[in-house]
């Protein structure tokens, strides 16, 4: 099967030839329809040696949806020929936070050397994945596959981050999300549909404000001199309820703290490095809380997925072939991508091959 692989580190991906897996005990394989593309792909691709604990050659892809097309004895997950997203951030699965479905805050993090589906261990930017237990598949039913797969990194990690900060987001209230990309836009949808509040948007991108208002944004403005004063006076002077930070740099975080309302919420979700003097005396909101929402949980992955089958979610997305993963990473580098980039590794005419033959699997689809 076709596979998108860090081969070394510091090299570039390829496009490669590998076995097709033959799922194991409580193991099943996916027919990969559709894999998103992420900006944490392109920090494990410029990863040092030695920075991640990762062991390569492995194949990429942390954001998968598919149909479950064989599995091995014992698997206790949804029948073969069921269409599922991938849970991707899997701990330890025995620590405290694991054994509460947060695999997302694994208590062991640090002594793991994979993190996730595609983050160490081979992922869905393939024909075929992989996965070692029913935990990490949440079924879709008819939702298509590109609507799905960003749902369990874009979408899971907006929803996880409005989760965290709903608290400050009741009736009167006003939502600022700062950055709308593939995580962003799904942001300002969730907030419209889960919090009351009035959702205002700022990038500096004319594409993203368009976005944003596509998404359905009360008000989206160019970050640029003046934002500030014309978002304190959208709250009628006292300061938006939530930031959603998307971006995460020293210019976005300085901005997030200038609109904040005190004891509002800050969740910073894009690792974009910023840095931001947290100081007593100081010139921060008082009383605000800041937080650094990482992933999402299954059961919130499930609740995204149910979402998006109610018709509340709308993914914007751009396909490309697996031929041309190495093209639509360049594009996701340069900023060049609308929305959230997604890999369709069955874009050809050609017939889908027979299915795998499967060892001691109790079931299979043809
Ligand atoms: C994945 C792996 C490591 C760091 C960050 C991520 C995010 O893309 C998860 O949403
Ligand atoms: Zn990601
Ligand atoms: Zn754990």
């Amino acid at each position: 099967m076709k596979a998108l692989r860090l081969t070394g580190w510091g090299r570039a991906p390829e496009l490669v030839d590998v076995e097709r897996p033959v799922p194991g005990p409580a193991e099943a394989l996916v027919r990969v329809e559709a894999a998103g593309l992420c900006h944490s792909d392109i920090h494990v691709l410029d990863a040092e040696p030695g920075e991640l604990p990762y062991r390569a050659p492995f194949t990429l892809g942390h954001e998968v949806a598919g149909r479950i097309v064989a599995v091995g004895a014992g698997f206790d997950g949804p029948a073969p020929g069921e269409r599922v997203v991938v849970h991707g951030p899997w701990g330890c699965g025995s620590c405290g936070r694991c054994a509460a479905g947060q695999d997302n805050y694994c208590d062991r993090r640090g002594d793991l050397d994979r993190h996730g589906v595609g983050l160490g261990v081979d992922g869905g930017m393939a024909e075929y994945v992989l996965l070692p237990s029913a935990r990490h598949l949440v079924p879709i039913g008819d939702l298509p596959a590109d609507q799905a797969a960003p749902l369990s990194d874009a979408g899971l990690t907006s929803y996880h981050a409005v989760c965290g900060v709903r608290r400050a987001l009741g009736d009167g209230t006003t939502a600022l999300v700062i950055g709308v990309g593939g995580l962003g836009h799904l942001a300002v949808q969730i907030l419209r549909a889960i919090t009351p509040s009035r959702v205002l948007a700022v990038d500096i991108r004319e594409e993203a404000l368009a976005l944003a208002t596509r998404s359905g944004a009360h008000l989206s403005l160019p970050m640029v001199d003046g934002a500030a004063g014309k978002l304190r006076k959208e709250t009628g002077g006292v300061g938006v309820d939530a930031v959603l930070d998307f971006a995460g740099t020293d210019a976005t975080l300085a901005f997030a703290t200038e609109v904040l309302r005190p004891g509002g919420e800050l969740a910073v979700v894009g690792s974009g490095g910023g840095q931001l003097m947290v100081r007593k005396p100081g010139f921060l909101p008082p009383g605000f809380r800041l937080s650094l929402p990482f992933w999402g949980t299954r059961d919130e992955l499930a609740e995204v997925v149910a979402l998006a089958r109610a018709g509340t979610l709308r993914v914007e997305t751009e396909e490309f072939p697996l031929s041309a993963a190495l093209d639509a990473i360049d594009r996701l580098r340069q900023g060049r991508i609308r929305g959230r980039g997604v890999l369709v590794p069955w874009r050809t005419d050609a017939p889908c091959p027979a299915e795998p033959s499967t060892a001691p699997a109790t079931s299979k689809i043809g």
